[in-house]
Formats: structure tokens, sequence, C-alpha cells
């Protein structure tokens, strides 16, 4: 397992802190006795928040949100300098540049994470929500509060998460419409391994990749296909490079809206308040966004020229049969009772 974690480029995570409980959802109280707050009132900072998506994307949009409510929040003196696609590098290498303290803000995609948390990868069985609803219930319930606590320990403070969304396939061969159509195709992936084995299992060849290397790979032919949700296929021109667009649905994948923890600690608790509840409100904005964007994207990408294919129900839950032993297996890993947990939660919303 050791060797497979490398081959798939996991980051060495640095060292984390003391552990202390988190920060993490709407209904923890940040300013509590154990937030490490360590200054008074509001002072003047640039706070530098990295993403991987363009300034057009939900997530783009949402941190240009969130920017907008601090700044009017502490009467303009907490500054977000918001840099955009990848520009100060991965979502593994930003997550690692806050655990250093060289940046405070970037919202990742939770699947990288794995290496670090493995806890994580409960949210990467594919086929596990069926609405964003189902995955809203979780995240910002106990189980979303569980898995933001045990980010202290590693340097990091979740603040909450926001939507990335259902994942889709795109490649440049041949439309997906049976697990058997996945034989063969080079696909990239997250550098994840449930998503590693479970593309594996149906047959395909699968390359852990970072995100701003997906573009290049798929021009050049390096790989058949990757998956996405629709506003990044769109938002970043994969329809460009890609003819056949298989709307799959197979794994919803939050952000998680993370600070690095030798910032937060510096910060008052009136501070800290600021951050934390422009985080949820510019979530549920955020939220809202990449639903309508995703609700329009594949009318979009049709009239672009892009082959777009449904996969029936019938064919999602073959899918689904084929990929289960991978699923139990790191059921097993992550943890039996946590999944339980997971699955009773969104039976609570499932009709
Ligand atoms: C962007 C990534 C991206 C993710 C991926 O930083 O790597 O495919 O879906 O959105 O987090």
């Amino acid at each position: 397992m050791k060797s497979l974690l490398k081959k798939m480029g996991i980051g060495i995570i640095l060292p984390g802190m003391l552990l202390l409980s988190a920060c993490g959802s709407a209904s923890t109280d940040t300013t509590g006795a154990d937030s490490k707050a360590g200054a008074e009132g509001i002072q003047e900072r640039t706070i530098k928040a990295g993403i991987g998506l363009n300034e057009d994307h939900p997530q783009g949009l949402g941190l240009k949100k969130f920017s907008e409510i601090v700044a009017e929040k502490s009467g303009g003196k907490l500054n977000v300098k918001p840099f955009y696609a990848a520009s100060l590098g991965d979502d593994q290498k930003m997550t690692e540049a806050l655990q250093g303290g060289l940046q405070e803000i970037t919202i990742p995609s939770t699947s990288p994470l794995v290496g670090m948390v493995k806890e994580y990868g409960i949210l990467d069985f594919p086929f596990l929500f069926n609405t964003p609803e189902e995955a809203d219930a979780v995240l910002d319930g106990p189980v979303g509060q569980k898995l933001l606590d045990k980010l202290p320990e590693h340097g990091l403070i979740g603040l909450g998460f926001w939507e990335n969304g259902f994942r889709q396939l795109t490649n440049s061969k041949r439309p997906v419409k049976t697990a058997e159509d996945f034989s063969g195709l080079k696909i990239r992936t997250m550098q994840n391994e449930v998503h590693l084995e479970a593309f594996k299992t149906l047959g395909a060849n699968p390359t852990p990749m970072a995100f701003s290397e997906v573009f290049t790979a798929l021009e050049s032919k390096t790989v058949d296909g990757q998956e996405n949700p629709l506003a990044t296929i769109k938002s970043n021109k994969f329809n460009e490079v890609q003819e056949y667009l298989s709307l799959t649905r197979h794994v919803y994948t939050p952000f998680v809206f993370l600070v690095s923890k030798k910032f937060w600690d510096g910060l008052s608790e009136e501070e800290q308040t600021i951050l934390k509840d422009a985080a949820v409100e510019a979530g549920k904005y955020q939220r809202e966004l990449s639903r309508t964007e995703d609700a329009k994207a594949v009318e979009e990408l049709k009239a672009a020229g892009t082959n777009v294919n449904e996969v029936t129900d019938e064919e999602k839950a073959k899918m689904k049969e084929i990929i289960q032993p991978v699923t139990d297996q790191y059921a097993e890993k992550f943890g039996q009772e946590l999944v339980d947990e997971l699955m009773a939660e969104i039976e609570k919303v499932r009709n």
C-alpha cells in the first residue's frame, strides 16, 4: 500500500500540532475556551487564499464572496488576497503551505486529504450520495464535524465544506454507457486510493495526477479521459480536448475550507469569528451557485459540440455492484463505525 501511495504522489504532510478540538461547522462555538486566540480586536492583515480553479468557477466566485464578507465585517482591515487556477500550486502543495504557515487559506477537494487523514476517504465511495441535499446533511452534521475535528493535529483548521459536485466522465475514445465501456480507458484520477481502486475494478487504467496537469495530459493524449463536475469541465475547457461526456455521476466531491492553524492561533477571537461566519455564509452561496451551474452545463456543452450520453440507473447500479468489494475493503480501513454513522445520516434524509 505504501508503494501505491508513493506512486500516487501522495504529499508528505508536515507533522501536525497538538490536538485541539476544532472549530468546524456552524454548530461549533469557535470562540470557545479551547480556541487559542492570540490577539485582541481586529488588526490590519493580508490573507493569502489560493484555490485550484478559475475565478469564474463557483469555487472562485465563492472565494470572492468570502473576501467581500470578511472585508465588510472587519471594516476593511482583513484583506483576503485570492489566487486562482493553482497559481500557488495544486491542492496538496497549498495544503502543505498552510501547514508550514506560508499561506493562510485554501479550499481543496477532500479527496487528496486521504493520504493525511484516511477517514476523509469515506466521502469518496462511488455512488454514495444520490442528491446534494444528502451530501449537505452529512457534511454539515456530526460526521462532517468529526472529519473537521481531525485536522488541527495536522496544523489545519477546517471551517466547513463547500461543493465541488457530482463527478462525470469525459474521454476522447467513446461514449461510456455500461461498466464494460470503461475497459482499457486511461483515466486521470485525483491522488486518492479509493478512486484508483474503483476505476481499476471497472477495468479502466487510472493515473493519479495533480489537477493543474490535466488539460495538457488530455490534449497530448497522455490519458484518454478524466472525471470532474460539469462546472469544472466547462470552466477548464476540457470539452475542447474531449469528445465524449458520459453522465456517470459516480462520486460527489466536497471542497473543504482550510485555514493554517499557525495563522489561526495568532488571531483574536473576534477575527476568528469573522472568518468562520464568512466561510459558512459564502459556502451557502457557493453551493447554490454550483447547483445552478451544474443544471445548465449539459445543454451548454452539447451546444459547444460535445457528444453527451446518459447512463441509465440500471447501469449505474451494475457499476456500484462491481465496485462494492472496494467500498467494503475501504469501509474496514477507514472505520466501519464511522461508515455506519455516515450511512445512518444519509438514511435520515433519503426519501
Ligand atoms: C481543484 C481540484 C479539482 C478536483 C480534481 O483544486 O483534482 O479533479 O476535482 O477541483 O480540487
